[in-house]
């Protein structure tokens, strides 16, 4: 039998220091309400942390161990180069095909060590998978509908209504059915899908959404051509840069509508206990996207570093030059380029500047290095 984590483990309580999250052992009853665990929880605020919760205090750290990968069906590592560029073909029109299949999908994942939240999934896994493509582009989507509620898709990119992914124009996709969206791939950036079934942030906060990038065709942009190579994925500009995919997500355990636990790329403090290898000698290109719902904002803050962001990612040429903290609401997404090659090597943070994001989990590593 396995026992969630709602009505044992609150917000409030996390950030009191009041429960450490120890994993290693199975999933299944690791949140016994009866526990001491669960009991420990229901501190308030002013009481003193946990015995277990001192003794990892300087790791700043609520998270303790690591999370099942194998049974959650995805490494938070090996997420950030994840490209899902599909089956490519020529058209009727002569026009470059490209096809992804794409299946919603309940499933269990642990977003903390011991921690287990009931997801409904695109591809099994949160976020959904990385859909890449080029620019100009004929794109269709092959949805599939294999979980036990009704579902869509709705990209962020421009479409007709009747593949909006909204009913009733196309409608909502009811268990066991499928729909096919059919458009072109534009404008080209860093963009998002996400279901768009209603209530809304139910579908979104359960994990239904993931990153839809588009690379700029070079042939389109004379002016800028190299820019433009540089983010067509396979060129050999491209190989130069170290791409990266981060979703800044966030989860409501107890379903109070507040959330317990944030991250990029959904598990807790991953990237802090396996920081991001970054080879100082290559630029490093981040597509960055928030998804988190309940919270108004989200935000990325690098240490010891600036970068230049382009927001969206629909301009070859920068939208902000040399900062060091980006905001963004639900949806706004864009693309953060930056490099180390003048850093001694080391470990470099990054994390959400809401102090409180940091601590609940969004907080990450990059472990720069010689090649
Ligand atoms: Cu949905």
């Amino acid at each position: 039998m396995k026992q969630f984590a709602n009505k044992v483990i609150d917000r409030r309580s996390l950030l009191s220091g009041g429960v450490a999250l120890v994993g290693g052992t199975s999933i299944a009853g690791v949140v016994d309400p009866n526990s001491a665990l669960a009991q420990s929880s229901n501190q308030d605020t002013n009481s003193a942390p946990s015995a277990s919760l001192q003794s990892h205090s300087m790791d700043n750290m609520i998270t303790v161990g690591d999370v099942d990968n194998e049974a959650n069906g995805f490494d938070p590592t090996e997420l950030l180069t994840d490209w899902e560029t599909g089956t490519v073909s020529i058209d009727e029109n002569g026009k470059t095909l490209r096809t992804f299949e794409v299946e919603a999908i309940d499933k269990d994942i642990e977003i903390a060590p011991g921690i287990l939240f009931p997801a409904w999934t695109f591809g099994g896994r949160i976020p959904g998978p990385t859909l890449r493509a080029t620019e100009g582009e004929r794109l269709r989507i092959i949805f599939k509908n294999n979980g036990s509620r009704p579902h869509s898709m709705h990209f962020h990119g421009i479409h007709h209504a009747s593949v909006d992914g909204i009913s009733p124009a196309s409608g909502l996709i009811e268990p066991g059915d499928e729909f096919v969206y059919e458009f072109n791939a534009t404008p080209f950036g860093c963009h998002l899908y996400h279901c768009h079934a209603f209530p809304l942030r139910h579908h979104m906060h359960k994990g239904m959404y993931g990153t839809f990038i588009i690379d700029p065709d070079p042939e389109k942009h004379p002016d800028e051509r190299d820019v433009a190579l540089s983010r067509k994925l396979g060129t050999p500009q491209n190989d130069e840069w170290q791409e990266l995919v981060m979703v800044m997500n966030a989860f409501d355990t107890s379903f109070d509508g507040e959330n317990e636990f944030y991250a990029v790329n959904t598990v807790a403090h991953h990237y802090m206990k396996h920081p991001i290898a970054i080879d100082k000698s290559r630029p490093v290109r981040v597509y960055l996207v928030n998804v988190t719902e309940f919270d108004p904002i989200n935000s990325f803050h690098l240490h010891a570093n600036f970068f230049d962001y382009y927001d969206h990612g629909t301009t070859l040429t920068p939208t902000l030059r040399t900062v060091d903290t980006i905001m963004q609401c639900q949806a706004q997404r864009g693309i953060l380029e930056f490099s180390f090659k003048d850093h001694e090597p080391g470990k470099y943070m990054f994390h959400a500047h809401q102090s409180e994001f940091a601590e609940l989990g969004w907080m990450a590593m990059f472990e720069v290095g010689e090649a």
